[in-house]
């Protein structure tokens, strides 16, 4: 094959490189993968997207010999661009787990974010940057968000300067890309940054046919808040995967036949929400609490395909945890989840296991490092796992004695109650469990969830808005990203959800599947009520 539409790739293995993979084959190149420090040498284009915690990834890289070659090929100024943690790597150290040493190709250290400055960690989402040099591949960025996920940064200084071509703001003004020579890396991800992201590969990969144009030079944003379109899934009474959705949580229609709500087909749905705006897309295996996902191979094939296609990220859940199947064989949550990522997913979620893991924790006080919650954490990062609440709400007259949290509602209970709490569910909503949301959503924090996806049965399909109580209560309760979900209606429920409570993103079904509110209107609105979004 021509060695022009070659590149080479550096997958040491610790995750999913899989949508970089996608990316790369979108814009029609092929991929090559490293199998030695020689293929390394021998590259003409290297992309190393890094992923896992710096530590892990450092040590495969000296004990295959890989480190050295790297440097080599940075150093003789070879095409290369660095990902995420491919960006951390070329630093001195990093205090993730650490200090560990770097590859110290550049001057400083990567630190740690300080959420004591009010600002959420991980830094997951969209933001815009600020471009301090011309950097080529950022070209066609300007003021537009790319997406990042992580909890470590590199900082600028004196020392390191020379290489700086993009800055970021959350909490610290940090490096968000780097240049120098035929050197680049980016801290955020062009492979999740939608069309702008797709640009910032195109450039690196095709420098010739690019037209150079005076680059803009963006500004630094907020961090913008995210629309996210959910399908929740399952198999019909004939066996095929379908978008449902329900009615506080009941997907069945209320004819003769009682069948389950057919809404579309997965793969068409989601494409068409990437092409809308969606800043993110969730798949949920409503039914995964009890058929094993994994048993489900529709559900990898839907990922694998919405992959190829949809360039912002995928979160999946149902049916993530320890399972053993008719003939004895055991299935940890890992392996369960390992197989979602491997097929496409950059984070998925979890419902019922993780409410029995805060029960427990909360017993007991002890974090057995067990839980599906945190080995998937651990192994993955915390970046990639979603708890999933499904609260109830359960109103009371007096808030004394009630051993959960309970808010003042703003709108009084069937019998005049003024106060309620938020009780957790597991089985899709089945069977009512004694922790509340509040309590869940502090636990699992400490349990390694890097975000939560707080849906509320009540406002299931109600299309009356979300329930601003529950969402400013939880988000109010963590430092993680907190997802609203749950009964928008109307473009105004979203600017609702964002001006009264701390929500980052809010998640919609029903408005989105049944073409009510297109998602370009959500943001529109957003954008004319002064809400930072991604357009
Ligand atoms: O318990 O780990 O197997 O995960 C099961 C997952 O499936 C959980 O995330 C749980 O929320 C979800 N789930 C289970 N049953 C249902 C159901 O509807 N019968 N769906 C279900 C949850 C809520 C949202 C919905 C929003 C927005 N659905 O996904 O999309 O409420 O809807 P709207 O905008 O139309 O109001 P496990």
């Amino acid at each position: 094959s021509s060695g022009d539409s070659v590149v080479t790739l550096l997958d040491y293995g610790a995750g999913n490189v899989r949508s970089v993979r996608n990316a790369i084959r979108h814009l029609g190149f092929e991929i090559k993968d490293v199998r030695s420090p020689q293929d390394i040498l021998n590259a003409s284009k290297l992309i190393f997207p890094g992923v896992g915690a710096f530590a892990p990834a450092m040590d495969v890289l000296k004990n295959t010999g890989m480190a050295e070659a790297l440097c080599a090929y940075i150093e003789k100024d070879r095409p290369f661009l660095g990902i995420c943690l491919g960006l951390q790597l070329l630093f001195e150290s990093s205090e993730e787990n650490g200090p560990v040493t770097g590859l110290g190709l550049i001057p400083g250290t990567v630190g740690r974010f300080d959420s004591s400055k009010g600002f959420r960690v991980p830094h997951i989402g969209w933001n815009a940057l600020k471009i301090t040099k011309d950097s080529e591949i950022l070209d066609d960025i300007g003021n537009r968000h790319v997406y990042f996920v992580h909890s470590y940064r590199a900082m600028p200084s004196d020392e390191n300067k020379e290489w700086v071509s993009s800055t970021c703001d959350y909490g610290d003004k940090f490096i968000a890309s780097i240049r120098r020579g035929n050197v680049h890396a980016v801290q955020f991800h062009p492979e999740k940054s939608g069309e702008v992201g797709l640009s910032v590969l195109r450039r690196f990969l095709n420098p010739k046919s690019s037209i150079t144009k005076k680059p803009d030079e963006g500004k630094a944003s907020k961090l913008a808040q995210r629309v996210i379109a959910c399908l929740d899934v399952r198999a019909n009474d004939n066996g095929d995967l379908v978008v449902t959705k329900g009615d506080q949580y009941d997907v069945r229609e209320n004819t003769n036949e009682n069948e389950v709500r057919n809404l579309g087909k997965p793969v068409e749905l989601a494409g068409q929400y990437y092409i809308d705006g969606a800043d993110e897309v969730s798949f949920l295996n409503i039914t995964g609490f009890r058929d094993f996902p994994l048993g489900d191979l529709p559900m990898l094939q839907v990922l694998r395909h919405t992959s190829e296609n949809v360039f912002v990220p995928l979160t999946v859940g149902g049916g993530i945890r320890d399972f053993t199947d008719s003939t004895g064989r055991h299935y940890s949550s890992l392996e369960v989840a390992s197989e979602y990522f491997r097929s496409g997913a950059d984070k998925i979620s979890i419902g019922s296991d993780a409410v029995y893991a805060a029960e427990e924790y909360l017993k007991s006080g002890v974090k057995t490092g067990k839980t599906s919650l945190e080995q998937i954490s651990r192994v993955y990062g915390n970046q990639a796992v979603v708890v999933s609440i499904d609260p109830r709400r359960v109103y009371v007259k007096d808030p004394q004695g009630v051993q959960f949290k309970t808010v003042r509602v703003s709108t009084l209970g069937p019998n005049g109650e003024e106060y309620a709490w938020y009780q957790c569910t597991v089985s899709g909503g089945r069977e009512g469990r004694p922790i509340g949301a509040y309590e869940l959503a502090k636990a699992v924090e400490e349990l390694g969830a890097g975000e939560i996806l707080l849906n509320c049965i009540d406002c299931d399909g109600q299309g009356k808005g979300f329930d601003t109580d529950l969402v400013e209560l939880i988000s109010d309760a963590v430092s993680i990203p907190v997802i609203a979900s749950s009964g928008a209606g109307s473009v105004e429920h979203f600017s609702q959800v964002f001006t009264k409570t701390n929500a980052s993103a809010a998640l919609a079904a029903g408005i989105f599947h049944r073409k009510e509110v297109p998602i370009r209107s959500v943001k529109e609105h957003l954008l004319k009520e002064g809400i930072e979004v991604r357009i």
